[in-house]
């Protein structure tokens, strides 16, 4: 197993593909996009991850990463594409099966397939069964896989947070699902050759289902913290100091509400789920339907901050799904800043922030002139750049000292004291609408 091709250099392949190369395998990432591929041949990177630039540029320089837009032949073939979503939230496996079928002619006797994208439980079977159909010669149809299969499949799910992705690959905790015995065995001494943390082999739906179950367990836990928030916002009580006190027994872990659940993992992961077992996952789909109402619910209760302001401004801070990252898929702060933008139209100026963003078609503008003149600071996502700001400084930036704060991440008695009415999301200081 000494050459490896990833087919998809996003956020999971690349630094997969780096890991490996790094490691003295021969790789071969894969990606549609040919700028993807120049940019990543040149040593540089198109994705922002701590640790990532100096990786991909060492595997490169060394001529153990190579980059093209079609696949190699190797002793691995590691899937990771992204399996997003249409709008009848039904996952969408194209990028999957287009991927498996560019692999399926360098396929050979021992070869390792491995799908790292997060897919619907079933899908490695399935997968198994379209490269069977194209090569009976490597896969039987109709017999169990340990007596059929002459190349080996498993499900190795991703389990890395953004932002400390690098970190994450090596140290955590791996699950491998393969589709017999040494399906398995194969990808685990794979996996092995980069991995610090433990590896636990198991089947492949299982494997499916476990980073399912990890992130739809996140989503839930969630949408309750939402709920109860709403519920403590009616009843006049505080949701921060609530949580921390129940989070004080032993066996209670609240996560903390926000104005929503974005990215491309938890928000659209539970849905694989739901899409293949609609009439059992109603804890999993009502979840998801909280979660999705949250920028709603903060848009309102912004709107009814501003009551009887003429021609307010409200200063958003962040646009990313979470803190400390630059990646805006399917971010609630966006979905906020576009619902203020709609229900006030030309009454009111909505001026968006983020400085880890870098994607130009974003209206973004500087933190200076987003302050300057607001009448209300809307915090959306709490970077640690809008932690360490100073209220007194702000004070004299804004035209009015007021700040709705979604996350709890500022100091509250600190901005009061520099002259601040400080609202934060489910503290029970302003009723939602
Ligand atoms: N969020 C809250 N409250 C919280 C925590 C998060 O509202 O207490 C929001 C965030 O602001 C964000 C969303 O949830 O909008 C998701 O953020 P996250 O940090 O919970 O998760 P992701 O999507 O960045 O990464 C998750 C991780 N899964 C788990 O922790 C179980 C990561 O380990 C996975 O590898 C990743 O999904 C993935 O790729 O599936």
């Amino acid at each position: 197993m000494n050459s490896i091709c990833v087919v998809g250099l996003g956020y999971i392949g690349l630094p997969t593909a780096s890991l490996f190369a790094n490691n003295g395998y021969k790789v071969f990432g894969v990606d549609i996009n040919a700028k993807v591929v120049e940019t990543i041949n040149a040593g540089k990177i198109h994705i922002n991850e701590v640790g990532l630039r100096t990786l991909v540029e060492a595997a490169v320089r060394s001529g153990h990463l190579i980059a093209a837009t079609s696949p190699n032949k190797a002793d691995v073939y590691i899937i990771a594409v992204p399996t997003p979503f249409g709008s009848e939230k039904q996952p969408d496996l194209s990028f999957v099966f287009d991927s498996v079928k560019e692999i399926i002619p360098f396929l050979e006797p021992g070869n390792l397939v491995i799908l790292e994208s997060t897919i619907p439980p079933g899908t490695t079977k399935k997968v198994a069964k379209f490269i069977a159909r194209q090569r009976p010669d490597l896969i039987k149809e109709g017999k169990r896989p340990d007596e059929s299969l002459k190349i080996l499949i498993a499900h190795c799910p991703e389990r890395v947070l953004p932002g400390q992705i690098l970190k994450e690959l090596v140290g955590n905790d791996r699950v491998v699902g393969g589709l017999d015995e040494l399906s398995g065995k194969r990808a685990e001494g794979l996996y092995g050759s980069i991995v610090s943390g433990n590896i636990y082999r198991t089947d492949a739906t299982t494997a499916e289902m476990v980073k399912l179950s990890e992130n739809t367990f996140r989503d839930v836990n969630i949408s309750l913290s939402n709920e109860l928030a709403l519920i403590c916002q009616k009843l006049g009580v505080n949701i921060w100091e609530i949580i921390s006190l129940a989070n004080k027994h032993p066996r209670v872990k609240f996560l903390n509400p926000g104005p929503g659940v974005g990215g491309h993992c938890i928000a659209v992961d539970p849905w694989f789920i739901v899409s293949e077992f609609p009439e059992d996952a109603k804890v999993i789909r009502s979840a998801r339907d909280r979660n999705d109402m949250m920028p709603g619910a903060v848009a309102r209760q912004t709107f009814d901050l501003l009551r009887g302001e003429n021609n307010p401004k409200v200063a958003c801070l962040g646009g990313s799904y979470k803190a400390n990252v630059g990646d805006w898929r399917n971010s609630p702060a966006i979905d906020v800043y576009k619902l203020l933008q709609k229900k006030f139209g030309d009454s009111a100026t909505i001026e968006l922030n983020d400085m880890y963003i870098v994607d130009s078609s974003l209206p973004l503008k500087p933190l200076d002139a987003v302050l300057s003149q607001a009448t209300l600071i809307l915090l959306l996502v709490d970077h640690d750049d809008y932690k360490l700001l100073d209220p007194v400084v702000v004070g004299e930036l804004v035209s009015r000292k007021k700040v709705f704060d979604t996350r709890n991440t500022l100091d509250r008695k600190k901005w009061q004291a520099a002259g601040f009415e400080v609202h934060i999301l489910g503290d029970g200081s302003k009723p939602l609408l």
